[in-house]
């Protein structure tokens, strides 16, 4: 049940996507919306959450969807790169609350980091 189970239409990236909840969108097209954290590990950490999909995590998205889905997440990892010129960037995805998602609708974090900025802030 951690790792799979039913979609929950309910989950709040389904209501940001269907509009229900506010976000600050910084990119958006017909595979991806991408927002920013609400609970920012560090100054511009974004998601990016696939659209058309009720995949709970990366094991559950149709396979023939992950290309497209994960050039938005490059697209927009370079996008916010280019923005705020860290000295490096983590993408981290956790898939069942054990791992520690929270989310349960697919989503990558985007985290600029900065040298000498321990993890965390
Ligand atoms: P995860 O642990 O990978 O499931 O992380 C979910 C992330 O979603 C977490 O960093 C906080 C963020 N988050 C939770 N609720 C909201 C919300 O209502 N709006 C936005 N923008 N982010 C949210």
């Amino acid at each position: 049940m951690s790792l799979h189970g039913p979609y929950d239409n309910e989950n709040i990236f389904a209501k940001i996507l269907r509009g229900d909840m506010p976000c600050v969108k910084v990119y958006e097209d017909d595979i991806a919306l991408a927002f920013m954290d609400v609970f920012p590990q560090a100054d511009g950490h974004t998601l990016v959450i696939p659209k058309n999909v009720t995949a709970r995590n990366f094991l559950e998205m149709p396979t023939e969807k992950l290309g497209p889905y994960m050039e938005r997440v490059q697209k927009v990892a370079k996008a916010v790169e280019r923005a705020l010129g860290p000295d490096g960037i983590v993408l981290t995805q956790f898939n069942g609350e054990p791992a520690g998602q929270t989310v349960f609708h697919l989503h990558f974090h985007i985290i600029p980091r900065r040298r000498g900025h321990s993890v965390g802030t």
